[in-house]
């Protein structure tokens, strides 16, 4: 049993227990949440007098903080405790206050028991049990080291693989007699028949390039090593070539897993991506800020081009782009018919600034042309996903004449897509999330039967139980994303034991110790969002431009609202008009704010000012509360709302204008997994005000080059941005003191040279893992292809019905 839990019971806040208890049983409320659980605490110390202590260090109040959810009965009480990240604890306390532990099919069973579908006696539902087929791998010990996957599962099988010289030795030589482009046999060639030849080979290899000038072009001796058993590959010059042979000769005699990550880093396994972005308006104009279509568009555009880049270079040091060998990544979208004037209908599109990056766009097939003709919700898009993947296929092994040697699957239904093509061709499966709508959406698992009709959530979070125990490895760009926080779970954290009732129980969902997880941020484009200092690269045109659009352009077809006093500081935020990232929460706060208002302006930018140019539900419900806030606070005068949808150079300059006036951006999302626009605001040298729900809590050190707020908290927050522009006003340096930490902050941590280096060194390398046990993970394929067929399709095909009905 829990240590606070004892800890309680043997001392006198016994008696405060069970008194908590019995008004928490008194009141209305039978499932209690973490925040409600705080507030309801607070009140209880307040109401009996405790001294504060008590609320933050009693054994009491530590228990209390740790638990995450209370669910009571009438005679008991379900307390699911977190002592530490990624655990969980589960106890029934009685009124008497005996305390038993609940088995984690106990505590699914009480889950459903409150909504009400409970039913033992018609039979036990499917219960979903990934864990056997992790008790085989290797797991990480410690939670601090999730995340860390790569450098743990090189350590633990290397040190496996390495017990055994003859079979590593035997092994090492199969994989590097795999290689090839096109034809073109890379590395070593069938003149080194077996292990002992390779070891022998090397270190002639090595005494002839060792003789020869250390720039001498690899063209050069080409043909004496080929002699020897050596194809291309191994570098570009004589020095680099000798190198990387050295490596492969340590590898042999003395094997380690540095030196095995650092050879596998440095050989050509990678020549072709295809990135999976599917619901999305994917394009480079004219899309961002519509519905579902937002950071992973930019953060998939960036990641294309700096991978195209990375891979360019590794060529070329390779010794490879001199025989013709390049880099080609796709990115496969869906194709929408009815583009609305975007070029989203098109199949193929040059990815700006590549030479080989395109665009691929295929379309659903029509089973309703009233429904596939036109953008379909990332929550509707589920029926049309497997024939997608058999279409694409196809147009995919033509445009690269071949199989692509990565998948990377972007968000719920790209990893769906990921997971089916990458079993379909055999190829090395990456996932990333972006976001997880579980975490998102409150109860969303509890109750989603009442949601399905809008949500569809079934599909999604069976989808995402597939796609995340298949990928053999996933990408999160936070730490948080995967395990959360000391007081909060993670995203996929949410995944490891949840009720869907009705439709299944899952009591180990995905092991979250695993290590597949590895955190690799996204950066950002540097060519687009720089520092507002560097006047050099700015368009003195553009930025006026932007600086009247900003503050004084009367143009009420895309701008709402004039300011009475332009000059004042600028608090700027800019994103979708999604609920979640509550630009009306900010609205409100700055409404409630008479001293921010006397002070500073509200610049938003949220695509759209009219609710008859939304589909959008959420959307539209948006628009009206902005109005409605404006209205209430009577705003008019101190807030611009700005309409519009920027072409790209412009969503840079924006930043720098409004840093230019010394302004501040604040991004109020009630949740933001990531949230790419801090990047953005940070790398201009905007002080920036973020969220503490979610990544920008690992993006931000709170007062050293940013701030975190608490969006629900809207006194604190207005209070913490008044703090910040007395102090500049008292002290002009400070703002710049900030300034600079945060585009350092960027610079230094979140680029995309940091991260497609990361990715491609860690697709290699389990790339290469995957080679070596690729037996192990056959049983946990078939077991997922079992859910998809079993449960997913089924579903997946009731809702294509219903879209046959529109
Ligand atoms: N963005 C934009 N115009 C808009 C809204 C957003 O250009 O009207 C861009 C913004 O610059 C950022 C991305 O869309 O690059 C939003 O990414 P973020 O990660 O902040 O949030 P998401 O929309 O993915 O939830
Ligand atoms: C989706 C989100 O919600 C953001 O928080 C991320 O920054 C974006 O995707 C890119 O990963």
């Amino acid at each position: 049993m829990s240590e606070l839990i004892k800890s309680v019971l043997k001392c006198d806040e016994k008696s405060d227990l069970r008194q908590f208890a019995s008004e928490l049983r008194s009141s209305e409320k039978r499932y209690l949440l973490r925040n409600d659980i705080e507030r309801a605490f607070a009140e209880y110390c307040e109401e009996h007098q405790k001294p504060s202590y008590f609320y933050h260090s009693s054994y009491l109040g530590k228990l209390l903080y740790y638990t995450q959810e209370m669910i009571l009965e009438d005679e008991s009480i379900c307390m699911i405790v977190r002592p530490k990240i990624a655990s969980q604890e589960v106890y029934r306390i009685d009124e008497d206050l005996t305390v038993e532990p609940m088995t984690v099919q106990d505590l699914l069973d009480l889950r459903d028991r409150f909504v009400d579908r409970h039913h033992p006696s018609e039979g036990d539902v499917l219960e979903l049990d990934f864990q056997p087929f992790y008790d085989y791998s290797p797991t990480i010990r410690d939670p601090k080291n999730i995340g860390k996957g790569v450098q743990f599962l090189n350590r633990y099988l290397s040190s496996k693989l390495f017990q055994d010289p003859r079979q590593w030795l035997e092994m090492l030589f199969e994989f590097l007699s795999l290689h090839s482009y096109n034809g073109l046999q890379l590395l070593i060639n069938e003149r080194i028949k077996n292990r002992r030849e390779l070891s022998e080979r090397v270190k002639e290899a090595i005494g002839f390039v060792s003789q020869r000038p250390d720039d001498d072009p690899f063209d050069n001796f080409r043909f004496d090593l080929q002699e020897i058993g050596f194809e291309p590959g191994w570098g570009n010059t004589a020095v680099r070539v000798r190198e990387t042979l050295e490596i492969l000769d340590e590898l042999i005699d003395s094997p380690d897993d540095a030196v095995l990550e650092s050879f596998i880093s440095r050989i050509p396994m990678i020549f072709r991506v295809v990135l999976i972005s599917v619901h999305g308006w994917f394009g480079q104009e004219g899309v961002l800020g519509r519905p579902d279509t937002g950071g992973q568009v930019v953060y998939v555009l960036d990641q294309a081009r700096s991978l195209e880049k990375r891979l360019q270079q590794e060529f070329h040091d390779q010794g490879l782009d001199v025989l013709g060998v390049h880099p080609k990544v796709i990115i496969l979208s869906r194709s929408i018919p009815e583009a609305e004037g975007t070029r989203c209908d098109e199949r193929l599109e040059k990815v700006r600034g590549t030479d080989n990056g395109w665009i691929l766009r295929v379309p659903f097939r029509e089973f309703n042309p009233h429904v596939t003709q036109k953008w379909i919700s990332r929550f509707e898009i589920w029926p049309y996903l497997e024939t997608f993947v058999i279409d694409a296929e196809t147009e995919l092994l033509a445009e690269f004449k071949g199989k692509p040697d990565l998948i990377i699957g972007n968000y719920s239904d790209g990893n769906l897509v990921a997971f089916l093509m990458a079993r379909r061709l055999n190829v090395t499966q990456c996932n990333i999330a972006h976001a997880l709508e579980k975490s998102k959406y409150l109860f969303s698992n509890l109750y989603w039967q009442d949601l399905e009709n809008q949500y569809h959530f079934s599909l999604q979070f069976t989808a995402d139980l597939i796609a995340m125990n298949a990928a053999n490895f996933v990408i999160s760009s936070t730490y948080q994303e995967i395990v959360g926080t000391p007081d909060s779970i993670g995203q996929y954290e949410s995944y490891a034991c949840f009720t869907m009732p009705d439709l299944y129980h899952v009591v180990n969902g995905i092991e979250l110790f695993s290590p597949k997880f590895n955190v690799v941020p996204p950066g950002v484009n540097e060519a687009v969002y720089f520092p507002y200092k560097r006047k050099e690269d700015r368009i003195p045109a553009n930025a006026e431009r932007l600086e009247e659009m900003l503050f004084t352009l009367d143009d009420p077809s895309q701008i709402y609202g004039n300011l009475d006093d332009p000059k004042k500081r600028p608090i700027f935020s800019m994103a979708r008009l999604d609920r979640i990232k509550n630009l009306t929460g900010l609205a409100e706060c700055f409404g409630q704010s008479p001293e921010l208002q006397e002070r500073c302006n509200l610049i938003l930018i949220a695509g759209k000012l009219r609710t008859e140019d939304s589909t959008d539900s959420e959307e539209i419900a948006e628009i009206e509360k902005l109005y409605h806030i404006i209205d209430q606070y009577e705003l008019q005068g101190k807030v611009r709302w700005l309409g519009v949808r920027l072409p790209k150079a412009d969503s840079g300059e924006i930043y720098r204008v409004i840093a230019d006036r010394k302004g501040v951006f604040v991004q109020p999302a009630l949740f933001e997994a990531f949230g790419l626009t801090i990047l953005e605001a940070m790398i201009s040298g905007l002080p920036t005000f973020a969220t503490q729900f979610g990544g920008p809590l690992e993006i931000i050190q709170d007062r050293v080059n940013g701030f975190y707020i608490n969006p629900t908290n809207l006194e604190e927050t207005a209070d913490k941005i008044l703090k910040f522009v007395s102090k500049c006003d008292e002290h002009p340096h400070y703002w710049e003191e900030i300034s600079e930490r945060a585009m350092e902050r960027v610079y230094s941590a979140y680029t995309w040279k940091i991260h497609t280096t990361r990715l491609l060194s860690l697709a290699k390398i389990y790339g290469f893992w995957n080679y070596t046990s690729k037996e192990n993970r056959e049983d946990l394929l078939r077991y997922l292809e079992a859910l998809f067929y079993l449960i997913f399709k089924p579903r997946a095909q009731g809702l294509l019905q219903a879209h046959y009905q529109r």
